[in-house]
């Protein structure tokens, strides 16, 4: 997996009624949960992301159907499939993403390290790659930092 970036795997705790899984802050996830939020009814064709964080951390959990994630930084990109609720996608800083194929009914719900901030965000890609450059030129290892 690429820098930055690796896929969680959640307790699944299953009974005849049905799966519960829980996410517990620095168990689960790596990182101190302060922000929830869920994203529903996305279109099919549409996508979602073009964006980095220079910050923030979060784990992206596919409830329910799937979708699939491009990740980039200026050396690597992966597309990770996600369609299990008991499997996360952890995305460190400086990790560009974008979202698509998102199937009919689909919901994703991230788990966040911080409150909302628009100035944490680098929705330009060139300006993305300026400043990732820097940090990736330092470490080229292709491992996860968690
Ligand atoms: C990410 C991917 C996975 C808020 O007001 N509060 C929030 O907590 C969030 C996440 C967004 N917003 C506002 C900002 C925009 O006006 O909601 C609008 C849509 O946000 P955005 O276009 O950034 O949504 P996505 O789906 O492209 O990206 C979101 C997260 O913003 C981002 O951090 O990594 O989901």
């Amino acid at each position: 997996m690429m820098y930055n970036c690796a896929l969680l795997k959640f307790k699944d705790i299953v009974r005849k009624d049905g799966h519960l899984t829980p996410i517990e802050e620095k168990i689960d996830v790596p990182f101190k949960i302060k922000r929830i939020y869920y994203i529903t009814g996305v279109a099919q064709k549409s996508a979602r992301g073009f964006h980095s964080h220079r910050k923030l951390q979060q784990a992206l959990i596919c409830l329910h159907g799937s979708l699939k994630i491009r990740i980039k930084n200026p050396n690597e990109e992966e597309i990770i499939n996600l369609n299990d609720p008991s499997v996360g996608l952890y995305i460190g800083p400086l990790v560009w993403r974008e979202m698509f194929d998102f199937s009919k009914g689909s919901v994703l719900l991230v788990v966040a390290s911080e409150h909302y901030s628009e100035e944490d965000y680098i929705r330009d890609y060139n300006l993305y790659l300026n400043e990732a450059k820097k940090i990736f030129q330092a470490n080229p290892a292709d491992d996860s930092k968690i």
